[in-house]
């Protein structure tokens, strides 16, 4: 193993949640995690690579087997100054410990130990004798409380064994540990061994470029999603004579929408993968209560993200967006334009974006056939809906740990409060200039065009991601 990688073997006692603090400090979510205790019988190196160099490495091992023979035999062999190497020689070919020897092997190889416990649970004689011996291998200690419950009546007597044995004792959820608290651990395993230190301060500071990079991805992701939705259109040429009557017409457009609508599902789909590419994931489980997987143009998502009616309309006149002297805008309730009554009585299910207010539709007769064109979208509300939820997927892939693998209800994410009484989408708390040069992009984007405000556009959504993944938000929802 090469002393100049930190390297940190997990131990704790089966299911103390030893392989999803690996998965979360590791964002590996293709690590097993199993009800069943026991899942994991080898130790398994999960190397940390940024850039394509190993800058620290974790080890998930098994559990102890026989943590109090182990103890005695190392009361017994007080002169052996290396303890954990000597026991592994003198057990490699014992069956009986092969667990053991699996779990202590890192360690004997220089590894430093971070024990996971569940402190909901009572402490037991076994802890003790695990501590105690895990003191005396003389390697680099933290012990993390991993609580698998809201049980906190243990936690003080947990606290007291554990200082006595080890340098460092802290609180990591494997489940909601966000960026933010990752990092927070990266550092304070610098304070077990001072050797680490210029190691760790590096992995640190390529862990905050990374991510920095990744919400720069994420940026770049959900502009060209907004590109591509703002000049995406459906077109159908039918011949005249095929045509009766103005309910064939009708029927196009109906078709039209679907095709539309679909469209533009898929490309939201294929940024949203994107997105998690990003972050690394390939588990994802989300609550079905999410907006996230709520239909793209169902009134609830319409209702709950986006700008209000009061700010879309600024936005869109101060970015020159409304046309022909009559803001139509589409905003059900508010009647600008004749379509907007027609499209709020279809409502219903869908929202108004569900409806013909979405785009515009353009017939054109030409040499006995018709051209129907539906699209670019021309509503002003519908790119900020868009832009909105990508944010939200963003918020999800970000602080979603990746050793949460099943959809876990007791542990809420660190997202704004969606189901909050007062919805307020991540565009709405944008001050009024970052609504108009948002505004301004789309007009731009709808015609292919290259927008003057895109590199404030792109720090406005940098801005916006950057503070969800670090802290600032504490008001949560399970998505
Ligand atoms: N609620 C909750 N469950 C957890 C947490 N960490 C682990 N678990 C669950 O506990 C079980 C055992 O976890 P695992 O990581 O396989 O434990 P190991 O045997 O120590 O490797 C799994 O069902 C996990 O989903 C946590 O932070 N919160
Ligand atoms: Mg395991």
């Amino acid at each position: 193993m090469d002393a100049q990688i930190p390297t940190l073997a997990i131990v704790g006692h089966p299911n103390a949640g030893k392989s999803s603090v690996v998965a979360t400090l590791t964002e590996n979510d293709r690590i097993a995690i199993d009800k069943r205790a026991g899942t994991t019988t080898r130790s398994d190196q999960y190397p940390v690579e940024i850039d394509g160099k190993t800058v620290l490495r974790f080890v998930d091992t098994p559990g102890f087997q026989n943590p109090t023979d182990i103890l005695e035999w190392f009361q017994q062999h007080p002169s052996d100054t290396d303890l954990a190497r000597a026991f592994v020689e003198a057990h490699r070919h014992d069956h009986l410990y092969s667990h053991d020897c699996a779990l202590m092997k890192p360690i004997a190889e220089g590894a430093g130990i971070i024990l996971v416990v569940d402190g909901s649970k009572r402490i037991k004689e076994k802890d003790r004798t695990e501590m105690e011996l895990l003191r005396l291998t003389g390697r680099p200690r933290m012990a993390i409380f991993n609580n698998l419950s809201a049980n906190d009546k243990y936690i003080a007597a947990w606290q007291d064994a554990l200082n006595k044995s080890f340098n460092s004792v802290r609180m990591f959820n494997a489940h909601r540990a966000t960026y933010a608290e990752r990092i927070a651990l990266l550092n304070a395993l610098k304070t077990i061994d001072q050797r680490w230190e210029p190691m760790l301060d590096e992995t640190v500071r390529a862990f905050e470029r990374d991510w920095e990079r990744r919400i720069e991805q994420s940026v770049t992701s959900i502009l060209k999603l907004l590109r591509k939705a703002l000049t995406y259109k459906v077109v159908k040429i039918i011949k005249t004579n095929d045509l009766d009557s103005d309910q064939d017409r009708e029927q196009i457009r109906q078709r039209l929408t679907e095709g539309l609508q679909e469209g533009l599902r898929t490309l939201e789909h294929e940024a949203q993968a994107e997105i998690r590419e990003h972050f690394k994931h390939h588990v994802w489980n989300v609550s079905p209560s999410s907006l996230l997987v709520k239909d793209l143009f169902s009134n609830e998502v319409e209702s709950r993200l986006g700008l209000n009616r009061h700010q879309t309309v600024l936005a869109s006149a101060a970015a020159g967006a409304a046309t022909g002297g009559a803001l139509d805008l589409g905003i059900g309730g508010l009647s600008f334009g004749a379509g907007t009554l027609i499209g709020a009585s279809i409502g219903g299910v869908l929202g108004v974006l569900g409806t013909s207010q979405l785009a515009k539709l353009d017939i054109k007769r030409t040499l006995g056939v018709e051209r129907f064109t539906l699209g670019p979208v021309s509503n002003p509300r519908f790119p900020f809906i868009l832009l909105d939820r990508s944010i939200l997927y963003c918020a999800r892939a970000m602080n979603w740990a990746h050793g949460r693998q099943a959809a876990d209800e007791n542990a809420p994410n660190r997202v704004p409060d969606q189901s909050a009484k007062v919805p307020r989408g991540f565009a709405e708390a944008l001050d009024s200039e970052d609504h108009k040069t948002l505004a301004k992009f789309f007009a731009a984007a709808r015609k292919g065009k290259d927008c003057p405000q895109e590199q404030r556009v792109r720090e406005i959504i940098h801005g916006l991601l950057r503070d969800l993944s670090t802290d600032k938000i504490d008001s949560r929802a399970d998505l």
